[in-house]
């Protein structure tokens, strides 16, 4: 049997994870994240989460998007900077692009890599040239750990802290096992991966179960069926992207993310009903469970 250190998360130790904001603060202190990501017709993950960044005291955030879909962002959340990316064809990124969205790496603190983007193939070199050269924490999410599924050896040449944040599907296809596999193994599965290319491993679903490079095993004690809802997952990533600039222990920062959108998603089903919600009301809640 494996020898396994599970730990419960508690929340004494989260809301600590978040600095305070002092007198002579300023936007500069609170991380800068970079979301790459959105397509044609997945636009609506880059927005949730950026959004849930802000809402997460992030104290800037960028997109580096396809052109196409840069005015429409920019307009649902003006508080955010955008990065137009050249396009192929509408919603699909230009060779170029990947040169684009290096530059746009620079100056940032933080990424979040692959809410909406597309499972293209062409893109998993672009992935790849991204590990090799960036030094800041990056978060692979959705169509991020589809391109990762496709080489898994990107992962042999990282120098950054990647924190990886698959649901039990995305978990199956990086590992080419059964969804069900997944799920019957969550805890060991979790930790081998983090354990063998020195990551995070954040594997959703009730009870989500947070690996760390050093062996740790940590379980979420927080969340609703309220936050089985398309944009749950992307919302999660602005979180996590928000701490991990905020916060300079990726286990602390991740866990503190994972911890809170659970309690956002317990709040959801109180108010809104684990029926009737949706990500954004995620978002709307979690100002309220940070008061
Ligand atoms: P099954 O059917 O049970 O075998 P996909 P996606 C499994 C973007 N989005 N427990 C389940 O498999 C994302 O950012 C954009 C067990 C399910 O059918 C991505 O870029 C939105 N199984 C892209 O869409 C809003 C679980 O995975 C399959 C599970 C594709 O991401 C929506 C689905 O996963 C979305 O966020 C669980 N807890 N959770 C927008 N408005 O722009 C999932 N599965 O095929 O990876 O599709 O997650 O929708
Ligand atoms: P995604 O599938 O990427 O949109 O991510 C879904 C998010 O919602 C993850 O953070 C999951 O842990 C969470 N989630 C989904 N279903 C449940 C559930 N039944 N109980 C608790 N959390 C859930
Ligand atoms: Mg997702």
């Amino acid at each position: 049997a494996l020898n396994i250190d599970k730990r419960i998360l508690q929340l004494d130790e989260i809301k600590n994870n978040i600095p305070e904001r002092d007198e002579n603060c300023h936007k500069g202190n609170f991380g800068h994240l970079l979301v790459i990501g959105g397509s044609l017709g997945m636009m609506g993950a880059v927005h949730l989460a950026c959004l849930s960044a802000f809402r997460m005291g992030a104290g800037l955030v960028s997109a580096a998007i396809p052109a196409s879909i840069q005015t429409n962002l920019a307009v649902s959340l003006p508080e955010m900077i955008t990065y137009p990316l050249k396009e192929m064809v509408p919603g699909i990124l230009d060779s170029e692009a990947e040169e684009e969205i290096l530059a746009s790496i620079e100056g940032k603190s933080v990424i979040v890599i692959g809410p909406g983007f597309g499972n293209n193939e062409e893109y998993v070199s672009i992935l790849k040239h991204i590990l090799e050269k960036i030094d800041i924490p990056i978060v692979i999410d959705a169509d991020g750990i589809n391109l990762l599924a496709r080489d898994i050896s990107i992962l042999d040449n990282i120098k950054a802290p990647v924190i990886l944040t698959p649901h039990p599907g995305e978990m199956a296809r990086l590992l080419d096992i059964s969804t069900q596999e997944v799920q019957k193994n969550r805890i060991e599965l979790a930790k081998k991966l983090a354990e063998n290319y020195g990551i995070w491993v954040v594997l959703k679903g009730n009870k989500t179960v947070i690996a760390t490079p050093k062996g740790e095993v940590l379980i979420n004690p927080t969340g609703s069926p309220s936050l089985a809802t398309a944009g749950s997952g992307d919302v999660l990533a602005g979180m996590i992207g928000a701490m991990l600039g905020q916060q300079s222990d990726e286990t602390r920062a991740i866990c503190s993310a994972v911890y809170l959108h659970g309690l956002a998603g317990e709040h959801v089903a109180e108010t809104v009903g684990k029926i009737s919600s949706k990500a954004g009301d995620i978002i709307k809640a979690i100002p309220i469970i940070l008061e």
